[in-house]
C-alpha cells in the first residue's frame, strides 16, 4: 500500500491555474506577447522564471530584457496574481478534494504538498486545508524546478518517506514528467490530448478516491 501522497496545488487542489494563465496573458499583452491556452499548456507547474523565459521566447524577445527588467516582469506578474488570490477560500477547494484528504488523515497515509508555487502555504491557508497537510515542499529549496523531480522527492522527504512509496497529483505535463522521475506512482487530472495516454487520468478530481488510488497502486 502507498504511504503517501504528493499533491499538486494549481490545477489540482483548486483552480488557480486559470489565474496563472490570466496573469501571464496580462502581462503578455503589455509586452507585445500573446499567449493562447494551448501555449499555457507549457507553463502549467513550471516555475515563475522558467514561465517567463518561456513567455519571453515564444514572443520571439528572449534577450529583450536585462536581468532586472527580467525580474521586475517576474515580479509584476505575481503581483498581478496574488491580486487574484485574495479571493480564494474554502469553497474553491476542488470537487473530491476535501473528502480525499480526510480518507488518508484517517487511514494515516501521509500528505505533503509537491507544488512548484510560493504561494502554496498562502493558499492552503485560505482554502482552510494546511491542517491536513503532514508536509510541504518549498520550492526555494529545490535547484531545478519540474520536470525535474526534485520537489517530489523533497516532498516526499519532508514526511519521512522516499518517492517510490508515494503516489504523485499533477495536472501539467512537466509535473507528470517530474513523478515518473522521481520513483513516484502519477495519476493526472486532465484531458489525454494534453497529458498523454501512458499514465492513470481523470477528468475531474471528484474521481479522486483513495478506492481509486488504491486500484492504481495495485495495478
Ligand atoms: P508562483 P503547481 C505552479 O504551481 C503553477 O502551475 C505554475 O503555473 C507557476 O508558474 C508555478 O507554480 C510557480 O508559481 O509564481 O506562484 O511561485 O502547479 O506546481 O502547484
Ligand atoms: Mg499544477
Amino acid at each position: 500500500m502507498f504511504k503517501g501522497v504528493l499533491f499538486d496545488l494549481d490545477g489540482v487542489l483548486t483552480d488557480t491555474a486559470e489565474y496563472h494563465y490570466q496573469a501571464w496573458q496580462r502581462l503578455g499583452k503589455e509586452i507585445g506577447i500573446t499567449i493562447d491556452r494551448a501555449f499555457n499548456e507549457e507553463l502549467k507547474g513550471v516555475s515563475r522564471e522558467d514561465s517567463l523565459k518561456l513567455l519571453l521566447a515564444h514572443g520571439g524577445r528572449t534577450n529583450a530584457f536585462d536581468s532586472e527588467q527580467f525580474a521586475e516582469l517576474a515580479q509584476r506578474k505575481n503581483e498581478y496574481y496574488v491580486e487574484m488570490i485574495q479571493q480564494v477560500g474554502p469553497k474553491d477547494v476542488y470537487p473530491g478534494i476535501l473528502d480525499l484528504l480526510k480518507h488518508l488523515k484517517k487511514e494515516e497515509i501521509k500528505i505533503s504538498l509537491a507544488s512548484a508555487s510560493k504561494n502554496g502555504p498562502f493558499l492552503l491557508e485560505k482554502m482552510a486545508l494546511m491542517s491536513y497537510f503532514d508536509g510541504i515542499a518549498d520550492p526555494a529549496e529545490v535547484a531545478k524546478g519540474k520536470p525535474d523531480p526534485e520537489i517530489f522527492q523533497l516532498a516526499a522527504e519532508k514526511v519521512g518517506l522516499t518517492a517510490a512509496e508515494c503516489i504523485g497529483i499533477e495536472d501539467a505535463k512537466a509535473g507528470i514528467q517530474a513523478i515518473l522521475a522521481s520513483g513516484a506512482l502519477p495519476i493526472g487530472v486532465g484531458r489525454p490530448a494534453d497529458l498523454g495516454t501512458d499514465i492513470v487520468l481523470v477528468a475531474s478530481t471528484k474521481e479522486l478516491t483513495i478506492e481509486l488510488l488504491t486500484s492504481v497502486w495495485q495495478t
